[in-house]
């Protein structure tokens, strides 16, 4: 095969004799902060600054030392901190990592990233120490985009899915899809390049089943995308309605706190509100937003563009009209205006003397989920909270180290070319078709492979990847 498919990335030096160094804890004040530092001018630079009552003739390697960091021109003190010298290559990086655990003000911070700096390290750009662990060959591309997902995730659901791929289990199952087809790959090749010599016969029965089975566990994947999508991603929600039908309550009542204020004057609630909760595993994006009605204000006129922004932007809408009153044309307008999103209709103010049935909604909406709730009294509340997570979650997915769950769109686009290919082969094998043609989809197929795990990927999707990554990650 065309070996140039797998030329790794990882091989070619990126300028990583320079040493990158940043503040790696987040800015404001903490018990404590750390420096970090990686590349060939850890060390020195480390023994530059710091100074120890017990003469430091040598660096125990991952061992904490604990002393001063010092202005080397002044020689005065900044801070009293720990030193951990990890050297390469059993390091987060592979290269020599130092890290300076020193007093969490941002200020003393900021002053030992200076003299850190002017020592000869360069500021490190976001996830740039991530990237050098990939480009370095510690891990393949979807660990390193595992790295960031577990930093960002809301949940334990997204920190398991995050967990699963960290671990390497969907690099071991790409490997060993990998190895199968450059397996096949590599007998059709040889049939290709010497067809007048003896070889044996492609088994073509077996090679068809073997990517039919392969085809199988990647349609698999393929379908928990949208589950694993929400779990890592999380869901924006749009509370939308009339004023005063209760959509401020109903923020609240979720929240389990008294975030958005709540009066009987309709139009209470000018400006978009917006607080992360979590339902049964989901990060749901709640947002609250003004009362939809005509009127002449013009901070209202704002409020309720921007609710119809939100609402046409929304992952799900929560629709919500008062029981206890007749419904009305503000209502059937809003209702048109949402027709075609994904909604729960949330029928409010079950407490009080109903004016609207519950039967007479559902048969209204018969494509929508519809519940009755008292925002008020917290009833119902539960229940809508299990319809909001079903609403999105169509299948369950099992999150276990043993059932690989897809979440992120990049590999999802990846694994659908995969698909393609190797269906096109199968076909191919089935109506016999050229070994050419057959060659050619498993090297597409294997190059998507390569994408995946970020050997064959370009470096334009690499920067795009680790922008995402904070600064010292
Ligand atoms: N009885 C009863 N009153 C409720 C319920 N939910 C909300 N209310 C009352 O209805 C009034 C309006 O509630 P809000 O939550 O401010 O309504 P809103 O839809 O946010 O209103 P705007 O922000 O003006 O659009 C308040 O007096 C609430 O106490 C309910 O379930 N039962
Ligand atoms: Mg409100």
């Amino acid at each position: 095969m065309n070996q140039n498919n797998f030329d790794s990335l990882r091989k070619i030096p990126q300028q990583r004799e320079e040493t990158i160094a940043a503040i790696s804890t987040p800015f404001g004040e903490s018990g404590i902060g750390v420096v970090r530092m990686s590349g060939p001018m850890a060390e020195p630079i480390l023994k530059k600054l710091f100074k120890s009552k017990k003469e430091i003739s040598h660096f125990d390697s991952h061992r904490f030392h604990y002393g001063q960091i010092i202005n080397p021109k002044t020689g005065s003190p900044v801070d009293e901190v720990l030193a951990v010298l990890m050297r390469a290559p059993k390091t987060y990086t592979r290269e020599d990592v130092v890290e300076i655990q020193c007093h969490g003000g941002y200020l003393l911070l900021q002053k030992i990233l200076e003299l850190v700096l002017s020592e000869g390290a360069r500021m490190a750009q976001p996830g740039e120490f991530t990237k050098r662990a990939f480009l370095n060959g510690r891990i393949d591309l979807t660990q390193a985009e595992a790295v960031i997902d577990l930093i960002k995730a809301k949940t334990m659901e997204g920190i398991e899915i995050a967990n699963q791929q960290l671990s390497g289990w969907l690099y071991r199952e790409l490997t060993s899809l990998k190895e199968r087809l450059i397996h096949h790959l590599a007998l059709i090749e040889a049939h290709i390049d010497f067809p007048e010599e003896e070889i044996d016969e492609i088994p073509r029965m077996e090679m068809t089943q073997d990517l039919v089975e392969a085809l199988r566990k990647i349609t698999d994947w393929i379908s928990n995308y949208d589950e694993g999508r929400v779990f890592r991603e999380g869901i924006s929600c749009a509370i939308i309605g009339k004023t005063n039908v209760g959509k401020s309550s109903l923020l609240n009542v979720l929240l389990k706190q008294d975030r958005a204020i709540v009066t009987p004057i309709p139009g209470t609630t000018r400006d978009v509100i917006e607080e992360v909760l979590n339902i049964h595993g989901i990060p749901v994006r709640l947002i609250d937003t003004a009362g939809l009605r005509k009127t002449r204000d013009s901070i209202e006129k704002e409020g309720v563009m921007r609710a119809k922004e939100k609402a046409a932007n929304a992952d799900l809408i929560l629709l919500v009209l008062d029981g206890s009153h007749l419904l009305d044309e503000d209502d059937f307008e809003i209702v048109s205006e949402v027709k075609d999103k994904k909604k729960v209709i949330i029928l409010n103010k079950k407490d009080l003397p109903q004016k609207v049935l519950l039967e007479e909604l559902k048969n209204q909406f018969p494509d929508d989920p519809v519940v009755s709730i008292s925002a008020l009294k917290n009833e119902g509340i539960d229940e809508l909270r299990r319809i909001i997570y079903n609403t999105m979650i169509q299948r369950e997915i099992r999150i276990s180290p043993e059932h690989l769950v897809i979440a992120n769109i990049r590999h999802k686009k990846l694994l659908v070319e995969i698909k393609v290919s190797i269906s096109k082969a199968i076909n191919g094998l089935k109506e016999g078709e050229s070994y050419e043609f057959i060659a050619f989809e498993i090297r597409s197929s294997l190059d998507s492979l390569g994408q995946m795990v970020g050997e064959t990927t370009t470096e334009d999707v690499l920067n795009r990847i680790f922008e995402q990554f904070c600064i010292g990650k």
